[in-house]
C-alpha cells in the first residue's frame, strides 16, 4: 500500500463562516485552507494576524496548511502605478507566512473578476443546488444589462437574438439576481462591483492584450520567486475559471500551454500549480491526467471538482465523482505522481452541492458544509481503492 495520500483539506472564510472549524475536523479533515479576508487586497498580511488565526485553527486540532488566496492586486496584473510597493508588500507576506510556518500559498492571475458564475441555486435532479455558468446568460447580462461596446462583436447574431428575447422575458428580480450572480462577488473573491464600476473596472484593460497580462506574471514570479526560495514556500497558481477570455478581458492561465509557457520562464519548482479539474475540466481540449504527469512536481495543491459541459460552453457543478471529469484517472494520477515524488499533496473537494439541512440554511455558494463533506468523502473513498491496490 502507498504511504503517500492526498491531505484531506476544507476551505474556511473565518470565523464569520458558518461552517465552524470543528464541522470541519468532522468531515475528517487535517488541515484548513484560509486567508485572512479582512485584509484589504494588496495590504501585507501582519505576523500577529497570521498567528493569531494559526492557533485559532491548531486550537481545533487542525493546521493551517495552505493559503488561499493572496489576491494579487489589479495594479500588479496591469503593472500601472504602484505596482512596485504591492509587490514589496506581497513579497513580506511570503515571508511572514513563512515565519509562521505556513508554506503553500495559493493566488490566481484572472482580470478584474476572480470565479464566475450565472447561477448559484441551480436545480439538479435531486433537489440539490449547483452553481452554474451558462452562456446565454452572460450575454443577456454583457451585451444588455451591462452593454459593453465591443460586445456585439463577439456574439453570432443568432445568439444576440436569442438573449434579447430571454431578457424581454425576465423579471425586474431575476435580471438584478443574474447581475448579483455576475459582479457582487462570489465567496473568496475580493471584488464586489457596481454596474458602473465594472465598466470601469474593464476599461482599465482596454490597453492590456493576453500577451502584456502574460508577461505581467511572468514579471511578478520573477520579483516573488527569490523570496518563496528562500523562505521555502510554495506558490500554487489557480487556473482562470472559467477556462477563456470573457468580458473581452484576457485569460492566461487555461490551457496546458499556457501553464507550460508560466512553468518554463520561471523554472524553479517553488513557482507551482493549484491544480483544479473544476476549472480546467471546462474545456475539452484540457486532457487532464496528462497535466497532471506533465506537471508533477510543480503541483502543490489540488481542487478536486467536477463539471458537466456542452458545446455551447455551459456548464454546471457535478457531484465529484459524476460528469466530464474522469475522477477514477484523476486520482489515479494524482496517486502515481504522489508516490513518484514521495510526497503527499493537499487536496480539497473545492465546492459542493447545497443539500440536506443546507439547503434551509444560509450559506456560502458553493461552500456549504454537507455537500463538500459528500464530496470529500467520495474521493478518499476512491483513493483509499486505488491507493490500496498498489504495491507498497
Ligand atoms: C474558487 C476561487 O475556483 C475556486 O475554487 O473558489 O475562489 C479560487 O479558489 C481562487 O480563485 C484561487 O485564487
Ligand atoms: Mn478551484
Amino acid at each position: 500500500m502507498s504511504n503517500f495520500r492526498m491531505i484531506p483539506c476544507m476551505r474556511w472564510f473565518g470565523p464569520a463562516d458558518p461552517v465552524s472549524l470543528a464541522d470541519i475536523r468532522q468531515a475528517g479533515c487535517k488541515e484548513v485552507v484560509t486567508a485572512l479576508h479582512h485584509i484589504p487586497t494588496g495590504e501585507t498580511w501582519p505576523v500577529v494576524e497570521i498567528e493569531k488565526r494559526k492557533e485559532e485553527i491548531e486550537k481545533a486540532q487542525m493546521i493551517w496548511g495552505v493559503v488561499e488566496s493572496v489576491p494579487v492586486h489589479e495594479s500588479i496584473k496591469k503593472r500601472s502605478e504602484g505596482w512596485q510597493s504591492y509587490v514589496s508588500n506581497y513579497q513580506q507576506t511570503i515571508l511572514n507566512l513563512a515565519s509562521a510556518g505556513i508554506r503553500t500559498i495559493t493566488y490566481n492571475f484572472m482580470p478584474v473578476l476572480d470565479w464566475t458564475r450565472t447561477d448559484l441555486s441551480f436545480e439538479m435532479p435531486d433537489g440539490s443546488r449547483a452553481l452554474r455558468f451558462e452562456k446565454q446568460a452572460y450575454i443577456v447580462f454583457d451585451l444588455l444589462m451591462l452593454g459593453r461596446t465591443s460586445a456585439k462583436m463577439e456574439y453570432t447574431p443568432t445568439e444576440m437574438e436569442a438573449a434579447r428575447r430571454r431578457f424581454d422575458r425576465m423579471s425586474r428580480g431575476e435580471k438584478e439576481l443574474l447581475q448579483r450572480n455576475i459582479i457582487a462577488g462570489l465567496p473568496g473573491s475580493m471584488e464586489s462591483f457596481t454596474l458602473n464600476q465594472f465598466q470601469q473596472a474593464l476599461d482599465d484593460y482596454s490597453s492590456i492584450d493576453a500577451k502584456t497580462l502574460q508577461d505581467n506574471l511572468i514579471g511578478f514570479l520573477e520579483e516573488i520567486i527569490p523570496v518563496a526560495e528562500l523562505h521555502a514556500v510554495n506558490l500554487a497558481l489557480h487556473p482562470d475559471d472559467p477556462p477563456y477570455p470573457i468580458f473581452g478581458l484576457p485569460r492566461v492561465v487555461s490551457t496546458a500551454a499556457d501553464l507550460a509557457y508560466i512553468l518554463e520562464a520561471v523554472p524553479s519548482s517553488r513557482n507551482g500549480l493549484c491544480f483544479c479539474t473544476g476549472s480546467l475540466g471546462v474545456r475539452s481540449d484540457n486532457d487532464l491526467p496528462a497535466m497532471i504527469r506533465r506537471f508533477s512536481n510543480r503541483i502543490h495543491f489540488l481542487h478536486l471538482r467536477n463539471i458537466t459541459r456542452n458545446d455551447d460552453g455551459d456548464f454546471y457543478e457535478d457531484n465529484h465523482l459524476d460528469g466530464n471529469v474522469n475522477m477514477y484517472t484523476i486520482v489515479k494520477s494524482v496517486c502515481d505522481i504522489m508516490s513518484e515524488r514521495k510526497t503527499c499533496i493537499p487536496m480539497r473537494p473545492d465546492h459542493g452541492h447545497q443539500m440536506l439541512d443546507d439547503l434551509h440554511k444560509n450559506t456560502n455558494p458553493g461552500y456549504s458544509a454537507i455537500g463538500r463533506l459528500r464530496g470529500l468523502a467520495e474521493l478518499r473513498g476512491l483513493e483509499a481503492g486505488i491507493a490500496g491496490s498498489s504495491p507498497i
